[in-house]
């Protein structure tokens, strides 16, 4: 079966590449898609992209993804760090969500520094830029056992060739 994802973006982040690039680069929101929406073609993955300035609209597409998806990458901008609401939402998800954040989050000021959704997300991918949802989508495929097995290891891990050292599912 193909592997459905749905990659979600949080308040502000349809303000990439025009606004404050010192801190985000320069990269648009459409480009990031574009990117990701590629990949998607190249290893046979459905995609939907979502941006939402509203809690309750993440939220809502967070409980359709029970239906829609199998995985969820999610960068949720300023919702990280102040939304039990998708904390809540997060736990009736049973596939992997992987938590998005374009800057490094961790050498970033107080206020931007403690994701509350972190804890409720398989992994976290902070600093890599635009790059980070790539990342992201190949951690999901990967997690999914849905990578294509025309790409070579170590693209694709195989799970019996490296071992449990290296795979926690
Ligand atoms: O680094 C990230 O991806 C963030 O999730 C972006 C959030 C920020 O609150 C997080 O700490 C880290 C902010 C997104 C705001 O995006 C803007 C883009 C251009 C101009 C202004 C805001």
């Amino acid at each position: 079966m193909t592997a459905r994802l749905m990659i979600l973006n949080g308040p502000n982040l349809n303000l990439l590449g025009v606004r404050e690039p010192h801190i985000y680069g320069s990269t648009t929101l459409a480009a990031i898609e574009a990117s990701c929406k590629e990949l998607a073609a190249l290893v046979g993955a459905t995609l939907s992209f979502h941006q939402s300035n509203h809690e309750g609209v993440l939220v809502d597409l967070i409980q359709s993804a029970r239906q829609d998806a199998d995985a969820i990458i999610i960068n949720p901008a300023g919702y990280s760090f102040t939304s039990i609401a998708m904390v809540d939402a997060f736990k009736i998800f049973e596939g992997p969500i992987f938590e998005v954040h374009i800057s490094n989050i961790h050498a970033r000021d107080e206020l931007h520094r403690h994701s509350k959704l972190s804890s409720a997300v398989k992994a976290v991918i902070a600093g890599l830029g635009p790059y980070g949802y790539i990342v992201a989508m190949q951690a999901a495929l990967q997690t999914l056992g849905k990578m294509p097995d025309s790409l070579p290891t170590p693209i694709r891990v195989d799970r019996d060739r490296v071992g449990a050292r290296w795979w926690h599912d």
